[in-house]
């Protein structure tokens, strides 16, 4: 199909795409999600040098999803990714206290960046699955979520091995980007959790 047929295709049809950059700490498992959500399968990955990048589509919208390598020599590169970005999703290791504090530090760092001031925030805590983990309530604590203010934010509890929790986030983020669309609104109220 041509590509003004498919715009005007998908025009019609509701389709929307939206674009959302996917950080964390490194092994955070942005990369083992990317693929489980793209193809519905688990690949073996290796730590990811630049960034990988798939469209994922949900419901009636298309997003183009960049995951960026989040080694710490890796980060300062995560502002090349950041013009245009309508979501981010911020992937945290919920069996990593000892970083939780980094985690923050780089969490509070991109959602301050005057590029990002209009993103809407999706934490997934990952690697529920695995025993002594924090919980989700936790880890928005530990981010310091709870203290946004006129920040449109919503954590979800994930396991990206066998997928849990990763559709109920992309239905949230779906669901809100096509809101703020819809109503032209920026971002200005408060959290949802579970
Ligand atoms: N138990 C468990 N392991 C997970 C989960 N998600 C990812 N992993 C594992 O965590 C490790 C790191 O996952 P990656 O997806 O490569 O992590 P990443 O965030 O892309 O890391 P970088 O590319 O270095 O930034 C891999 O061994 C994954 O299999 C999960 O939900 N549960
Ligand atoms: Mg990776």
């Amino acid at each position: 199909m041509g590509q003004a047929l498919r715009k005007l295709f998908d025009s019609f049809f509701g389709v929307k795409e939206m674009r959302v950059v996917m950080l964390g700490l490194d092994a955070a498992g942005k990369t083992t999600i990317l693929y489980k959500l793209h193809m519905g399968e688990v690949l073996s990955t290796v730590p990811t040098i630049g960034f990988n990048v798939e469209k994922v589509q949900y419901k009636n919208v298309v997003f183009t999803v960049w995951d960026v390598g989040g080694q710490e020599k890796l980060r300062p590169l995560w502002r090349m990714y950041f013009s245009n970005t309508d979501g981010l999703i911020y992937v945290v290791d919920s069996l990593d206290r000892e970083r939780i504090k980094k985690a923050k530090q780089e969490f509070q760092a991109i959602i301050r960046d005057p590029l990002m001031l209009n993103s809407v925030i999706l934490v997934l805590a990952n690697k529920q699955d695995l025993k002594g983990t924090m919980s989700p309530m936790e880890v928005c604590e530990g981010l310091g979520l709870y203290d946004l203010r006129n920040r449109i934010w919503h954590i979800q509890g994930t396991c990206a091995l066998t997928g849990d929790g990763l559709y109920e986030g992309m239905d949230w983020l779906a669901t809100t980007l096509k809101r703020l669309q819809a109503s032209g609104a920026s971002t200005s109220v408060a959290g949802t959790y579970f």
